[in-house]
This record gives C-alpha cells, structure tokens and sequence, in this order.
C-alpha cells in the first residue's frame, strides 16, 4: 500500500463529469452536501487506511478480531466452487482472512471505485492466494455494474465489511440489500458487518483522532475537487467537524467554512456563511434489532450475528430468502 503514495494521481475523464455535477449539485443546495463516496481518490484511501489504524477507530480492529475468531464458522456459510463479491473492498485484509478459512471460494470479486487502489490489492492477493481467480471491478456498487464472465457458472456469496453499510441513509441501505440480492442469486449468504450504538464518547473519538487522520480525510475531499475540478477551496479557511446525533443514530461529519468566503468552482460562484458547514458524511450506528429488522424488511433471513465482548461490533451472516427475488 505505501508504494501508493508516490503515483501520479490518474483521472478517469468519463467520471469527472459525474463528479462535476454531485458536487456542483450539492454545494447549491440548502443545506450543502456531498456524497461520501467522493472521499476515496487514491489518497482519500489511504488516509482511511491510516484512519483504522489509529487507536481510536475501534470498528476495524474490532471487526478482525470477530472475523479471526469465528473464520470458520462464517466461512460454513460460503458453498462450494463460490465466487465472493465484496462491496467496497479497499485493503481486502477482511476477505484474505474469510478466503484463508474458506478454500472452497474459487473467486475473490472485489468492487470498487477507488482504482488504483483496487487494482494494487487485486494484485496483493493473486500473489498470496496463486489458486484463486481475482477478479477487479472498478464500479460504484450503487449503480448496476457487469459481472465478469468467468463468473456465471459459479455460486455467489457477498461481503460487505466495515460497517461502509452505515454510510448509507436507512431506506438507502434497504434499496442496496435488495440489490444486492438480486446480483448474489436466490439462497446466497451475504456476510455484512454493521457497527453499534454505543457510548457517545467512544464514538466521538473515533471520529476525532487526536492525530488529526480523520481531519485529513475529510478536508482531502477538497483537495480533490481542487485538482480534479479546477476549484479554489482555501483548505486552510475549512475545518472538520464530527458529532454523534443520538436521535438519528449517526455521526455526522461536516467541512465548517471558519469565515464568510466565497468559492469558485467550474465557472459558478459559491458563497460560504461564518460556520455554515457541507455535510460530507452520514455513520449510522445500528443496534442489533434494527439491524435485522432492516435486513428481514430486505428479504433476506438473518443468522444469530457474531459480535465481541463489549458488542461494539457485529458481523452478520444473511441468507437470501428466494420468494425475495420473485
Ligand atoms: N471493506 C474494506 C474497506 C471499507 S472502506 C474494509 O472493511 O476495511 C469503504 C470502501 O468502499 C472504500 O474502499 C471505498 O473506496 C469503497 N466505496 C465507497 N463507496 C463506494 C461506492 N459507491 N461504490 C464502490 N465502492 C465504494
Ligand atoms: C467506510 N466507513 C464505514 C467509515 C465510517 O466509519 O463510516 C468511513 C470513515 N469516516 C470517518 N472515519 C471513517
């Protein structure tokens, strides 16, 4: 992954102009917003790669520590000859565990948009698994995307760790459940890991490293509409803010304008008041219940989930209930 850091940033042309007009979008309305998913440029996944590292982030740590203890029992849930399709794979660490525990998968399909990234780890894993076909797709998960020939013939299973189902509004993670339903086929397992509700104080940490990561992160989403857009955000007059809102079970993070200023950006103008924030990401913090009240409402039958001792994390196996895809 360090090796990373030093390549060119590259631009995929065909996806600016879907970047252009989010962002254009969301900084003209009230209150401003832009989609999450335009965190992860290449450095954007890198500095969440250090985000799990460091000692406040606690779902990640958290979340191998299940997948390591209960490796073989999720991986009973993963048939035979199976392709396993995960959704926002970034690093891949959570699948090479899954994979090692589960030598009946044939297929590791991670799904992606940050690319190079993408591509680097696809490599990473086709050298520490020389038996299995890896097969990248550089796709927004959201949107339908192709499945790679070599894959119709085999069973599908799904993963999507990391709690990345959290980013979504609820009804948003509903819509992506039967989706995904539909790509995995009647009767597969989707093992996905969900963070939980728990002191606002851990959360708050989590969210408000003392080095700073997250601050990065989260301002990086302006240095990247700075290079890809042509803008002239001063990152300097933004700063990052994450609360938890108990009543709507999230973190909410926001890029705080510290002045009145305005912005220009592809030939418009946008003025920021004192304090006025953009809202650039949504953590929803499920408890065990709605979770699997939203998974049911999905269609899918959900499993007694896997959990650590201070049930801050969970990590679900659901099977899809045929009728669901009818
Ligand atoms: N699954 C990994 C990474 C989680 S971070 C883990 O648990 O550690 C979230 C990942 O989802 C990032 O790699 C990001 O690039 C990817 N991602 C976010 N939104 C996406 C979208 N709409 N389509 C595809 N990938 C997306
Ligand atoms: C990827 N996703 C689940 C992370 C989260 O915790 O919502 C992204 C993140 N944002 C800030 N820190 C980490």
């Amino acid at each position: 992954m360090p090796a990373l850091a030093r390549v060119a940033p590259r631009v995929d042309l065909s996806k600016v102009s879907a970047f252009a007009a989010d962002v254009l979008a969301g900084l003209k309305a009230e209150p401003k917003t832009i989609p999450a998913k335009y965190f992860y440029d290449t450095a954007g996944s890198l500095l969440f790669e250090r985000i799990t590292q460091t000692p406040e982030y606690y779902p990640t740590r958290t979340e191998l520590g299940i997948l390591n203890q209960h490796a073989g029992s999720i991986a009973r849930f993963l048939p035979e000859h199976a392709a396993l399709i995960e959704f926002g794979s970034g690093s891949s660490t959570k699948a090479s565990i899954l994979l090692r525990a589960a030598p009946q998968v044939t297929a590791y399909v991670p799904v992606d948009i940050s690319t190079e990234v993408l591509h680097h780890e696809a490599d990473l894993l086709r050298r520490e698994f020389p038996k299995l076909q890896v097969i990248p797709v550089e796709a927004d998960f959201c949107q339908p995307f192709e499945v790679p020939p070599p894959l119709a013939p085999l069973k599908r299973a799904g993963f999507f760790p990391g709690s990345t189902i959290g980013n979504f509004e609820p009804h948003e993670a509903s819509t992506f459940l039967r989706n995904a339903g539909r790509i995995l086929g009647p009767g597969a397992p989707f093992i996905v890991g969900v963070d939980l509700v728990k002191d606002r104080a851990v959360l708050h940490a989590a969210y408000n490293d003392a080095a700073g990561i997250t601050a990065k992160f989260n301002l990086n989403l302006l240095t990247r509409i700075n290079r890809e857009l042509g803008a002239n955000f001063n990152i300097r007059c933004f700063e990052h803010h994450a609360l938890f809102n108990r009543e709507r079970s999230r973190i909410e993070m926001h890029l705080a304008s510290i002045k009145r200023q305005k912005v220009r950006i592809l030939g418009d103008t946008i003025e920021f008041r004192a304090g006025e924030t953009i809202h650039t990401e949504n953590s929803y913090k499920y408890s065990l219940s709605s979770f699997a009240a939203l998974a049911r409402g999905a269609g899918w039958t959900v499993h007694s989930p896997w959990t650590d001792p201070d049930k801050y994390f969970a990590v679900y196996a659901l099977v899809q209930r045929p009728a669901a895809t009818e």
